[in-house]
């Protein structure tokens, strides 16, 4: 007989860690949520068959060498597109998506300047002031102002409620309407383009799947209404890049604010840095913050250990 199985709901969890270059912050962090829990950053990793749990960003594919005792894989981000390409992921182990806080706390931040940027159209004044130009232009109150949310899950359902709470018409897109939206929204492809023809400045967040790739692109662009603003948070493989500069050089879309890329970091020789209708930042418009991460993971943990279920599961083989 080998040794007795390591299980969740009996043990102390072991945690296999591989992070985003911020062990430290992530041991700490665990140290005050769960004082409990064994972490083995990889690959310092013992005797395999202890560890049961894991948390990753990009793992590689050897990681998952040996690990049959793993019961949850935990993701560092919110986004499961690294993780799921990864080849050796295993099948049957459940992954739990990032949903904490400060995570959603930063994208609305982000997004919320993003927004205002256009609507105030601080893009503008600052060409002017590179042209020494004194000029008042037009402005529309944000009631008049339609936002449209691509994307309404954890973090689209955040920013939409803070830009309600600044006026804003706020319209909304996702893949099936859930009872109780309080936002008017607008679901699957038979919608999309009576969402796009309302969206004066569109916000994507967006996961990368098969079925968002290049969801915005040539055909999708033309839908938006003449000027709009484009602000994108989500995944870079939602856009078709030429399109979007074509829709930008034509004057179809008056401007861009880009944190992710179709490849990242970002070639130097991407058209995208010297555009004048571009405004781009390096995937940071949010990050998961460690301490709030670590008190989401506990819960977790503890919820499994009471009723057997894990929230926020990535449902894998259903476009993500
Ligand atoms: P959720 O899974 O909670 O929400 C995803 C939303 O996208 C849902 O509303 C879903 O629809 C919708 N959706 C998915 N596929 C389609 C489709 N084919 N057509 C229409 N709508 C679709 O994710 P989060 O809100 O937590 O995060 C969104 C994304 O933001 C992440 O996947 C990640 O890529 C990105 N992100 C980027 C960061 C950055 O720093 N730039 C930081 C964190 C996240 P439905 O509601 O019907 O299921
Ligand atoms: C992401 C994240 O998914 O950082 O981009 O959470």
């Amino acid at each position: 007989m080998g040794p007795a199985k390591i299980m969740l709901t009996q043990d102390n969890p072991v945690m296999l860690l591989k992070t985003d270059a911020r062990d430290q912050e992530w041991i700490s962090a665990f140290a005050a949520a769960m004082p409990e829990l064994e972490v083995r950053v990889w690959p310092q990793v013992g005797d395999l068959k202890e560890i049961n749990c894991a948390l990753l960003w990009n793992p590689p594919v050897e990681l998952f060498n040996g690990l049959e005792n793993l019961e949850v894989i935990f993701s560092i981000g919110a986004g499961v597109d690294s993780l799921l390409a990864c080849s050796a992921l295993p099948a049957k182990v459940p992954i739990v998506r990032m949903v904490e806080p400060e995570l959603t706390a930063g994208m609305v931040e982000f997004c919320l300047f993003q927004v205002l940027r256009f609507h105030r159209l601080m893009h503008c004044y600052e060409r002017q002031k590179a042209q020494y130009a004194w000029q008042e232009l037009p402005q529309l109150p944000a009631r008049d102002t339609t936002v449209g949310v691509m994307g309404m899950g954890v973090l689209g359902l955040a920013l939409a409620k803070q830009l309600q709470s600044l006026n804003y018409n706020v319209i909304g897109y996702r893949r099936q309407s859930k009872p109780n939206d309080a936002i008017e929204m607008f679901c699957g492809e038979a919608q999309v383009e009576a969402f796009l023809r309302q969206a004066a400045i569109l916000v994507m967040l967006l996961p990368a799947t098969e079925q968002t790739r290049h969801i915005i692109n040539r055909e999708t662009l033309a839908m938006l209404p003449p000027k709009a603003c484009l602000v994108n948070a989500g995944r870079g493989e939602s856009i078709n890049e030429q399109d979007l500069l074509m829709a930008l050089d034509s004057g179809q879309l008056q401007a861009a604010a880009l944190d992710v890329f179709g490849q990242e970091p970002l070639p130097t020789d991407h058209p995208f840095w010297s555009h004048p209708g571009i405004f781009l930042t390096p995937h940071i418009a949010s990050i998961t913050h460690p301490p709030t991460a670590c008190r989401y993971i506990a819960d977790a943990l503890q919820a499994y250990r009471v009723g057997g279920a894990w929230p926020n599961l990535v449902e894998t083989g259903s476009g993500y």
